[in-house]
């Protein structure tokens, strides 16, 4: 077991801005970015947590991204909000958006953000769970570079493209679930190797194609879709509608853009919103009973909705005000640091 440091909440958030800021990130994208992630490491989503400041670090201080721009608003239709994150990163530009989304929705009963030229390194959950704290409905999606195979193929041509869901509930956290169309998530894989942790068959195969359990045979090769060929389809429809659909780069052509420099992946993002009660005049009341009927048959059968380890995690480390990060994390972070 790989040593950990026991970092209060507040001394994370200052490990996390202090990083952000000496690495030429302004205000504004070091508190969304901050949100995120710190909300990711609290909530055990370590693929996500402040593991990823080392690639936001380093890919603004390589002068790929932008951790100084302001994202751009534009009302591009009554239903659609685009914003052009300008090549910072996606956490800013989403919250800039969001208030037009909402607006729209309520307005409209449906509504959609296109996201433009953001670096993406974040989970979607956050974001998700942020639209259904309005009391919507939110699909949210992205590719990233090409790394995943397409089932029957062993060459990296998908992103490891996640979806996220939201469902507002009455009385309780949203239904929400996030998952990469991949067998697990590439930052997962990362871990895995930085750990020296065997992976699990099913997810990779090496750069000859051959199943691999060993995380930088994987990281060379390709990774694998979870479900096989569904899997695979999904991935096919996020890499349609988070690009071509909105006028932004497929993983593979936002690897092509990469240039080699292994960079966070830059492409676009698509949200999805919906309100229950403008969409088809269905009362919300209603709409919510009926769905609460269908979690409550979930759970009798001893099934669990998905977020609830991610919230047990997060009550946790709200109760005892503090989080562990495995040590050499804490120190390569704290060198980055102001
Ligand atoms: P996981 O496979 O760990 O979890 C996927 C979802 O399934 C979660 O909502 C999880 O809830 C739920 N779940 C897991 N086990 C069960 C179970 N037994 N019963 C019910 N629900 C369950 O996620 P991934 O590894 O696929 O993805 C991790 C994160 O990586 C996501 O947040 C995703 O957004 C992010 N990601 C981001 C990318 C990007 O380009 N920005 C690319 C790829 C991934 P719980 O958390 O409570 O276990
Ligand atoms: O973990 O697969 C991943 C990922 C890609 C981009 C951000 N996270």
């Amino acid at each position: 077991m790989a040593e950990t440091r026991r970092l209060t909440l507040e001394a994370l958030e200052r490990l996390t801005h202090g990083v952000l800021a000496a690495s030429g990130f302004d205000a504004d994208h070091a508190e969304a970015i901050g949100r995120v992630i710190n909300a990711a490491q609290r909530d055990a989503c370590h693929s996500h947590g402040v593991y990823r400041l080392l690639g936001m670090a380093s890919a603004v201080r390589e002068g790929l991204a932008r951790g100084d721009v302001a994202p751009e608003v534009i009302d591009h239709a009554s239903a659609i909000v685009k914003v052009d994150a300008r090549f910072g990163f996606s956490p800013l530009a989403f919250e800039r958006g969001l208030p037009a989304l909402i607006e729209k929705t309520r307005r409209q009963g449906i509504a959609a953000m296109a996201i433009n030229r953001c670096f993406h390194f974040t989970a979607l959950w956050p974001e998700v769970e942020r639209i259904a704290a309005e009391g919507l409905v939110g699909i949210a999606m992205t590719p990233s570079h090409a790394w995943v195979a397409p089932h029957g193929g062993s060459r990296g041509l998908f992103g490891t493209n996640p979806l996220a869901f939201s469902w507002p509930r009455p009385h309780a956290e949203p239904y929400v679930f996030d998952f990469a169309t991949s067998a697990i998530a590439r930052g997962d894989i990362e871990l895995h190797r930085r750990a020296g942790k065997p992976l699990e068959p099913g997810w990779a195969v090496d750069s000859a194609g051959r199943p691999t359990l060993d995380p930088q045979a994987a990281l060379d090769g390709a990774m694998l879709s979870f479900g096989g060929h569904k899997g695979s389809a999904l991935a096919t429809m996020i890499e349609l509608l988070a690009g071509p659909l909105i006028d932004d780069m497929t993983s593979l052509e936002s690897q092509r853009f990469d240039h080699g420099r292994g960079a966070a992946p830059c492409h676009g993002e698509l949200i999805l919103t919906l309100d229950p009660q403008a969409f088809l005049g269905v009362s919300l009341e209603a709409a919510q009973t009926r769905a609460e009927a269908l979690f409550a048959e979930i759970v009798a059968q001893g099934a669990r909705l998905p977020s609830e380890r991610r919230r047990a995690a997060r009550r946790q480390a709200i109760t005892e005000g503090a989080v562990e990060i495995p040590a050499a994390l804490v120190e390569e972070l704290e060198a980055l640091r102001s």
